[in-house]
């Protein structure tokens, strides 16, 4: 093949797969639709993004600069687009954010020519990641990511700090760099701004941990508010979903997208994790919280709305979804949630259905005793429904 030939061999590849039809899959809970194809792959990124294209530079025409995964995305519509700013991560490990659009939300992403320039304030500032967009009643769109560097007081190579990084824009174009959140708290990811001023005060979700990646004492999900967003400090963290043993939260959680304001409640989508033999277990579960009231759960059911099922379940990081991105319009719901730390899907509902399945699914009975009355309840209405001898 000439160089020219394989040059065109790679963009019709990548064509191909940007211009792939998505369709709805065979799996279906009620809860919510899921679709047969990831919306973004380390196939979606642009070939000028990874080979050298100069015949004398590059004869052979390799990947000059690889990419390994594009995963963990925030969402936001936006000028009449659906927009994803996913965690793009280099064959060097290193992650960065780009933002892939599309007039549909379930498919034909494709990213812009460049990905984002943050503003370069930390210098010990090796990696970030997982950006959450939320638009605030301030009029800017934050994006809160999580920033990393090495531990420097600890010998051990892989020891981490990981801490909440700000971004605010009102064009997607220009970003502005803020100070990152300080809690009081050693660590902090998955920390999500909540959408409106709360008594006045910008209102942040948090997940303080004692390390890098275990939680250690922190109990969970909190809530936090701070007067001021240019000098971020948070005094005071309230748990909110707690993490509790044997239950899928029990080694940890995270907030997720943004919360979906609705009628009856702020609808939050995180993730929960478990430890198994065979490592950490990703899933992902929805709460309810008060519209007065934000530290109140009125409504959690038992158990995960979304686990990884097939190929979601294989990857860098296997047996993970993860989602830090959701888009509510006109009462749809299009989940992003990533697999296994290597690619992007949707799950579809709508706001209607979420609300019924929280308000609807039965708790966690927290003992196996319990949780078999509460199937049995179950079976026994449905054999007089269906007629069944008992
Ligand atoms: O590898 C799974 C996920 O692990 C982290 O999430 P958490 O802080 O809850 O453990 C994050 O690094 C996330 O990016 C990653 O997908």
């Amino acid at each position: 093949m000439t160089f020219n030939e394989n040059k065109n061999r790679i963009f019709s590849d990548y064509e191909e797969i940007i211009n792939r039809k998505n369709s709805i899959s065979d799996f279906n809970n009620g809860i919510f639709l899921r679709y047969n194809n990831p919306v973004l792959t380390s196939g979606h990124i642009p070939p000028f993004w990874k080979y050298d294209f100069c015949e004398e530079t590059n004869p052979y025409l390799m990947e000059r600069l690889g990419v390994n995964a594009v995963f963990n995305a925030g969402a936001i519509y936006f000028n009449d687009k659906y927009c994803l700013i996913a965690r793009v991560e280099g064959n060097d490990r290193k992650s960065f954010f780009a933002i892939a659009e599309s007039d549909s939300p379930t498919e034909g992403f494709r990213f812009r020519n460049h990905p984002i320039i943050l503003p370069d304030t930390c210098p010990e500032e090796t990696n970030v990641y997982d950006m959450r967009l939320t638009l605030h009643e301030d009029g800017y769109i934050y994006g809160v990511f999580c920033s990393e560097s090495k531990d420097i007081n600890s010998r051990n190579l892989s020891d981490a700090c990981a801490s909440a990084g700000i971004v605010r824009t009102k064009d997607l174009d220009n970003w502005e760099r803020l100070p990152n959140l300080i809690t009081k708290s050693s660590q902090q990811r998955n920390v999500t701004l909540h959408p409106e001023f709360v008594d006045g005060k910008y209102a942040f979700y948090t997940r303080p941990q004692d390390g890098f990646i275990f939680a250690g004492d922190g109990g969970g999900i909190c809530f936090g508010v701070c007067s001021d967003i240019t000098n971020p400090v948070i005094e005071n963290e309230v748990l909110l979903s707690e993490r509790r043993y044997h239950t899928i939260t029990e080694e940890k959680n995270g907030e997720g997208a943004t919360v979906i304001k609705t009628e009856k409640g702020y609808i939050h989508i995180a993730h929960g994790v478990r430890n198994t033999a065979a490592g950490l277990r990703y899933v992902i579960y929805l709460y309810v919280t008060d519209l007065n009231c934000n530290t109140k759960i009125i409504a959690q059911p038992g158990g995960y709305l979304l686990a990884p099922i097939g190929e979601e379940r294989v990857g860098d990081v296997s047996n993970v979804v993860f989602t830090n991105g959701a888009i509510e319009k006109d009462g749809n719901v299009y989940i992003y949630y990533a697999s296994s730390d290597t690619r992007v899907h949707v799950a579809s509902t709508t706001t209607e259905r979420l609300l019924d399945y929280a308000f609807n699914t039965p708790k966690d009975a927290m003992r196996s005793a319990d949780c078999v009355r509460q199937r049995n309840l179950l079976i026994t209405k449905n054999l007089k429904l269906l007629t069944l001898e008992d």
